[in-house]
């Protein structure tokens, strides 16, 4: 009998089946060596950023042991999954926060399956120490039941920036970075990826920064998108950049069709002298990584898409504006023109769908994610939990309230979430 099979009829004699602990994470100040005499004091999860790959089937039930060896109170936010508020990791949900020094066991049934993500979700305000600037954050794997497309090799990419400072960026305050990498190396100082002509090789790539939007391209070679957000896409497509927001997930196989030793990274130049770039090596070559700046750097999700459902009985309008809260001060974030902690809760019925209809009359973009639930970029088949919304533009997204409990929607940009762009779902 499995271990899952004896739980399964542990539970149905009644019996409090005795929890065993699938993973532990241990939460503690690490230094990090990203590059040659680069050394970044940091935050992070058993020693290292990103954290360890947690790999898990669809539909196992797993618990999750996370010590906090700091003396800050912490939280683990589960990204991507659609499970119960008080495990969810966030505290405005009900998740309990971890005290210092303290523990928490977190059980939950892994689902739905693809690449999903785990990361801390407090605030860190002007704390370029805390929350999404700091190392904790790691992927999660949740193995479908069928692999969708075949490989050879599966290649996870975290992509994140180091040393963050202040600026004045139009007056306000902004956050710039001294370094960027790649599964916390800079380009050229960490192992390359090795591979081999005629590989097929699923990169599973993930923008943990927090606050920076990327795009990216693979020199010599072309990305067939096949997941966004770990959710498999309607059609599957070749592209030669990847535009990915804070928080945002792409699943693409690359043919290594083009012996070489090439660069994937920042289509940037300066993002990429930064640090933001890996090697990729054909087995037997030895050249110089070469990179090549791709033919264009047009991005659009719906290209993945397909007519999917159709307009839901109810539409939630949700106006984003920016209010200017003073020179050298951080901008304050409106949803409906009220900011978190006053923002409106967004009252649903179970069962029942709904559209967001964005409004950005703010002058940035916004990566905004719905916890605990996905969404359809309207009418496309696409989806998602994260979806960028460019400045002043409007655009639509489909949910179905298909997991009671508070839920939380917010901009996965640190700052703004930090200043009022953040709001709850209720059920009623
Ligand atoms: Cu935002």
């Amino acid at each position: 009998m499995t271990r899952r099979e004896l739980l399964a009829l542990a539970t149905i004699r009644g019996l409090k089946a005795q929890e065993t602990v699938d993973y532990r994470l241990r939460i503690d100040h690490i230094t990090l060596e990203i590059g040659p005499t680069t050394f970044i004091k940091t935050t992070g999860y058993n020693g290292t950023a990103p954290g360890p790959l947690l790999r898990m089937k669809e539909g196992q039930r797993v618990t999750i042991q996370v010590d906090n060896a700091t003396t800050e109170p912490e939280i683990v936010h589960w990204h991507g999954l659609h499970i119960p508020s008080d495990v969810d990791g966030s505290v405005e949900e009900g998740t309990p926060m971890i005290t210092p020094r303290g523990n928490a066991r977190y059980t939950f049934v892994a689902a739905p399956s693809g690449t999903r993500w785990y990361h801390t979700h407090v605030m860190a305000m002007r704390n370029l120490n805390r929350g999404g600037y700091s190392g904790q954050f790691g992927f999660i794997y949740i193995e479908p039941k069928n692999e969708p497309g075949h490989f050879d090799q599966e290649v996870f990419l975290a992509l994140r920036e180091w040393d963050p400072y202040f600026t004045t960026a139009e007056d306000s305050m902004d956050v710039a970075y001294k370094h960027a990498t790649i599964n916390g190396y800079k380009l050229g100082f960490g192992e390359p990826v090795r591979v081999k002509q005629g590989q097929r090789v699923m990169l599973r790539i993930l923008n943990a920064s927090a606050t920076m939007h990327r795009r990216i391209a693979f020199a010599g070679h072309a990305f067939t998108v096949v997941a966004l957000d770990g959710n498999p896409v309607p059609v599957r497509k070749s592209v030669p950049i990847l535009e990915l927001g804070p928080a945002e997930r792409v699943d693409a196989v690359v043919e290594m069709n083009r012996p070489g030793v090439w660069i994937l990274g920042a289509t940037e130049d300066r993002d990429r002298k930064a640090g933001l770039g890996i090697i990729f090596e054909y087995s037997g070559q030895s050249t110089q990584p070469q990179w090549v700046a791709p033919s264009t750097e047009r991005w659009d999700y719906t290209v993945f898409g397909q007519p999917g459902n159709g307009a839901p009985a109810e539409t939630i309008p949700m106006v984003i504006e920016k209010k200017f809260a003073g020179s050298r001060w951080v901008d304050k974030w409106t949803i409906n023109g009220k900011s978190w902690p006053k923002t409106d809760p967004i009252r649903v019925r179970e069962g029942q769908r709904y559209r967001l209809a964005f409004d950005n009359r703010s002058d940035e973009a916004h990566p905004l994610h719905l916890h605990r639930h996905r969404f359809e970029l309207r009418n496309t088949g696409i989806y998602k939990d994260v979806v960028v919304v460019p400045p002043k533009s409007v655009l639509d997204v489909d949910f179905t309230a298909g997991n009671p409990g508070k839920t939380l929607f917010h901009c996965h940009q640190q700052m703004h979430m930090d200043y009022g762009f953040m709001s709850l779902i209720e059920y009623r």
